[in-house]
């Protein structure tokens, strides 16, 4: 048995009985995809994750790969390449492309449903099968010729790559040197070096990878919107039918030495600089690069949220099989009798405390992801919160760093209680947590920090979309409080939800008044920028502790009907572990909601010297 543990049952929990995915398909809109179909396929990559792809998750840690500077290439262990290639085979990497580009054309939440498998078993495989998805982005948005190249580079499976980062260009990307020097032929060749670049080279896995570079033509504007975007080959082709030609001059000149998810080469790509020039195409013929990144970004984003949850919940499983199983002490209510039976830990009423909180974020941040994947597709956000086409794009912008931001936060923070949960065996290699941890610490650093989540959340999706997309979604919120769900027995945990409604408002208040204050007095900003992570992430709590409860709901409908056996067991952890986030996380928002009502800039005015 491999290091991971899916959880199908609440995937196929959220999308039939919760997201109502069954009526949709029911009407043909997704061609002859139906319900039985998304389960085989559900079940397929279970199997998938489980087995081949889970199987060289410790050797491809504990083996990275090696970087060769004479041939500025890298060698990834052969057991990783293993279970790439039965990713490939099965075709999941083009799972959620269009039809018309070789992809199933699938609602966006099946593709995010089987992401989270593949994510949970083995996240690099899922790094390394970027190129289809980057390719269609690519074809997108480049001319009626580059769409063929992209359509090329699908068809022949090659890598892919995205640029922005440099040494001194990492959250600030319009700090960004790398320059664009346009050819008489209308090409341009690119110069500079960025850093950190995932799967700039990756072995023998692909035949060619092609690069989406954020560069600054020479004479364009400072920051980002002097950027633009550029399509860089590792090897030139043929553009009609594929065939390699010579090497661009585009070469890996380094490989990062990292504290987790080692099997992903994390790469100094040098353009220009060894003899040969690093040739480019605009993509678009538009000057318009950091939006159509953004594009690609977007999808990235949503990707490292979901793998910090798949993370977080192969983590609560692991350590709810090792409690059922690890005897250690007496029952509390027998601790002064010594000669008393020794019980396993999940009689513990610390343990039960760890794993419902575990159990709570996972189940609950899954159920985020899928609601935002919900809004990813008109027909379905339609269907799901009722909001229009616009409405839906502008939901899934509010929600995107909530899953990436809070996602990874509260799945590194909860993953060390599913290591707690083993006591010192959670410390050792015999074991996945430790790995877990840190191949899940990434997920808060990489694609924008927490910090800058924070902010694009408050300034970008709340003030700058002037709190649509967030009065839409509080209005659901409110639906559900005012309804009679749970058959009178979610009564108290719907007034707490209440609260914690009331509470976000008025952070959301607070901040909004210190943005409008800083017209007057602009250090009124500091205060918007020490309350924003803490904000996200009470909202992330707010719409964890709403999801869990609309869960809740329906789980009371179907006991009431009378299930039983597994479904009967999975239906009461349902309620319960929804009654269990309402009471003893949704108070804590309100003294969230006090600090941030007393912010002041002093931390600000203090001397760096004193800290
Ligand atoms: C990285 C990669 O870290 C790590 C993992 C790689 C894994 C690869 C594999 C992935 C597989 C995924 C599969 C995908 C499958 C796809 C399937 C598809 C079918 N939303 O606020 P301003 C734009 S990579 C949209 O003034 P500053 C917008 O155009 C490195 N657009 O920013 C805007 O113009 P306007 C990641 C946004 O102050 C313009 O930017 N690095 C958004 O100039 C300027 O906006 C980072 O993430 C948005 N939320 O710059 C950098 N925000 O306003 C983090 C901005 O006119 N830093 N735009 O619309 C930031 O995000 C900064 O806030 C900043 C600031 C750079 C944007
Ligand atoms: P910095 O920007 O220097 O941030 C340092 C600290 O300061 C952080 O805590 C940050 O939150 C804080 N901070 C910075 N600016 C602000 C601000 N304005 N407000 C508040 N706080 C702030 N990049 C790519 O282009 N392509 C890739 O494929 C890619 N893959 C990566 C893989 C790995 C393993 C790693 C480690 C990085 C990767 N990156 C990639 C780069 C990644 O996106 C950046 O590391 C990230 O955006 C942060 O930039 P930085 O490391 O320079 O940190």
């Amino acid at each position: 048995m491999g290091h991971y543990k899916s959880n199908v049952r609440d995937l196929e929990f959220n999308l039939f009985e919760v997201l109502g995915l069954g009526s949709i398909l029911d009407t043909g809109a997704y061609g002859d995809l139906d319900a039985d179909t998304v389960k085989e396929m559900l079940n397929e990559v279970r199997r998938l994750a489980e087995g081949p792809l889970a199987e060289s998750f410790a050797d491809a840690d504990r083996n990275p790969p090696v970087f060769d500077p004479q041939t500025h290439t890298v060698a990834i262990p052969e057991s990783f390449k293993k279970s790439f290639r039965a990713l490939q085979e099965g075709g999941w990497e083009k799972l959620g492309i269009p039809e018309e580009l070789g992809g199933l054309g699938v609602p966006r939440t099946v593709h995010w449903a089987i992401s989270e498998l593949i994510l949970g078993a083995q996240p690099a495989a899922y790094m390394y099968a970027a190129g289809p998805g980057f390719n269609t982005i690519f074809h997108n948005n480049g001319t009626d010729e580059q769409k063929k190249w992209a359509k090329i580079a699908i068809d022949r499976d090659w890598g892919a790559t995205m640029v922005l980062t440099e040494p001194d260009a990492g959250s600030d990307v319009g700090a960004g040197r790398t320059k664009a020097v346009k050819q008489e032929d209308g090409t341009w060749h690119i110069e500079g070096v960025k850093r950190f670049i995932t799967s700039a080279d990756a072995d023998d896995l692909f035949e060619n990878t092609i690069h989406l570079v954020l560069a600054r033509p020479e004479g364009a504007g400072p920051g980002t919107k002097g950027l633009s975007l550029f399509f860089v080959p590792k090897f030139h082709f043929d553009h009609e039918t594929g065939e390699l030609g010579d090497r661009n001059g585009v070469f890996v000149t380094g490989v990062e030495h990292k504290m987790g998810l080692k099997v992903s080469a994390t790469c100094e790509v040098t353009f220009g600089g060894n003899g040969i020039p690093a040739k480019g195409w605009l993509v678009g013929e538009v000057h318009n690069g950091i939006a159509q990144m953004f594009d690609v970004i977007e999808n990235a984003r949503m990707m490292v949220g979901t793998k910090a949850i798949a993370t977080l919940s192969t983590g609560y499983l692991n350590a709810l099989d090792y409690a059922k199983q690890r005897v250690q002490g007496a029952d509390l209510t027998k601790m002064t009798d010594k000669a008393a039976p020794r019980v396993t830990i999940t009689h513990h009423p610390d343990v039960r405390r760890s794993l419902a909180s575990q159990k709570a974020y996972a189940e609950g941040l899954r159920a985020i992801y899928l609601y935002t994947a919900a809004h990813q597709d008109p027909d379905i956000a339609q269907q799901v919160s009722g909001a229009d086409a616009d409405l839906a794009d502008r939901v899934n912008d509010l929600l995107l760093p909530i899953v990436k931001g809070v996602g990874s936060e509260r799945a590194y923070q909860y993953l060390t209680e599913s290591l707690q949960t083993l006591g010192g065996s959670g410390f050792l290699q015999d074991y996945p947590i430790e790995q877990y941890i840190r191949d899940a610490k990434i997920d808060s650093l990489y694609e924008g920090t927490t910090a800058i989540q924070a902010q694009d959340f408050f300034f970008r999706k709340i003030a700058r979309d002037r709190g649509v997309a967030l009065a839409h979604v509080a209005g659901q919120v409110q639906k559900f409080i005012e309804s009679e769900a749970g058959n009178g027995r979610l009564k108290a945990e719907r007034k707490l939800l209440a609260t914690a409604l009331e509470d976000v408002q008025a952070m959301a208040a607070t901040l909004t008044g210190h943005l409008m204050g800083a017209q007057e007095n602009p250090t009124e900003l500091y205060k918007v920028g020490l309350g924003s992570v803490r904000f996200l992430l009470a909202v992330g709590d707010l719409l964890i502790g709403w999801q869990l409860l609309r869960q809740a709901e329906v789980a009371i409908k179907a006991l009431d009907n009378g299930a039983t056996g597994a479904d009967e067991s999975f239906y009461q952890g349902k309620v319960a572990v929804a009654q269990f986030f309402a009471r003893n996380m949704l108070p804590e928002l309100t003294a969230v909601r006090t600090i941030l009502s007393n912010l002041d800039n002093d931390i600000m005015e203090l001397d760096e010297a004193a800290f």
